[in-house]
Order: structure tokens, then sequence, then C-alpha cells
């Protein structure tokens, strides 16, 4: 009987503290094509790894799709026409867990600052645990890994100034 409630309890608490993981990723917001991402759809766009290390100093490498590529699809257009009022457009991205990062889209640009994030499914080679994903992004351009949301589950464009 005692096993029967722990079992339960365990079940229960891990109900509370894991959610479901979400099978997309939802871009959306001031976008012209919202998209519904799912791993497999990640897998057939382009890809990138990188290599860091984590806290303890051990190395780990990410593999996805750059974070731009995947606003690009959904129609955000940066280089040339990222100037003027598009400067004031910024990225929510959303997790599972109600962590929210903002990241502005003039500094995701390539031309402007740059700041790497790839759209990860992968950790060295394997797919991410349900802490972590099916999907998280990792910031690789940050000293500390507090931008890189784990289990993002929605990237919402905002623009300030149409
Ligand atoms: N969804 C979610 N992502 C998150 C956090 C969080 O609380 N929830 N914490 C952040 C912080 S502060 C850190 S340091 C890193 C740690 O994650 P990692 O060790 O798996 O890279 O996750 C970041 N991403
Ligand atoms: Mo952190």
């Amino acid at each position: 009987m005692r096993t029967l409630i722990v079992a339960l309890c365990c079940t229960f608490l891990a109900a509370q503290t894991v959610p479901d993981a979400a099978d997309k990723l939802a871009v959306d917001g001031d976008v012209s094509t919202p998209l519904a991402l799912t791993v497999a759809d990640l897998a057939k766009m382009p890809r990138e790894t990188a290599t860091l290390a984590e806290m303890d100093g051990s190395k780990v490498a990410y593999e996805g799709v750059p974070l731009t590529e995947i606003l690009k699809k959904a129609g955000v257009a940066f280089g040339k026409e990222m100037r003027g009022k598009a400067l004031a457009g910024y990225l929510l991205a959303e997790a599972r867990d109600g962590y929210q990062v903002v990241f502005s889209l003039g500094e995701l640009d390539a031309e402007i600052a740059g700041t790497g994030v790839i759209v990860a499914d992968r950790r060295d080679g394997q797919p991410l645990s349900a802490q972590q994903g099916p999907i998280r992004l990792v910031v690789t351009s940050d000293k500390r890994p507090a931008r890189s949301v784990r289990m993002v589950e929605r990237l919402h464009v905002v623009r300030l100034r149409k």
C-alpha cells in the first residue's frame, strides 16, 4: 500500500513539474508566414553545430537550425531591410515552464550584432532530454547560458513600429 501511495505521488509530482512535451515549435506574432515546426521539420533545414563549455567546464555539442533561418522562413527580413522601423522589433521566446526571454531582431542580424542562436534539437548527437527539449535555444555568443531557453515552444515576433 505504501509503495502504491509513493508511486502515485511520484506520478502526480512528475505530472506537475514536467508538462507534456510540446511536439511543435510555434513561430507566430507579426510574421507573414506563421510556422509550426516539428523536430522532423528542423532536420530538413540548414543545420549548424556549436561546441560549448558547460558551466562545469565540460564540452558539449549542440546541433540544430540557426534561429535566423527559422525567422527568415517565417518572413522576417534581415540584412539590408533590418533598418529603421524594423529595429524596433523583438522576439519573445517562451518555454513550457513559463520561462520567457527577449531578443531584439537587430541583435540577431549577422550584419549588426550577430548574436548567435541555434534552435537545437540534439546534444552530442542525441535527442534532448525532457528537461531540455525536444527543442531548446542555445545562445552561442552569450557568456552565461541564461538566455538559452530550454523546452522552447513559441517564438513570438513583435514589431513596435509598423
Ligand atoms: N525553460 C527554461 N530555460 C532556461 C531556464 C529556465 O529556468 N527555464 N534557465 C536558464 C538558465 S538561468 C540557465 S543557466 C540555463 C541552464 O541550462 P543548461 O545547463 O541546460 O544549459 O538554462 C536557461 N534556460
Ligand atoms: Mo542561470
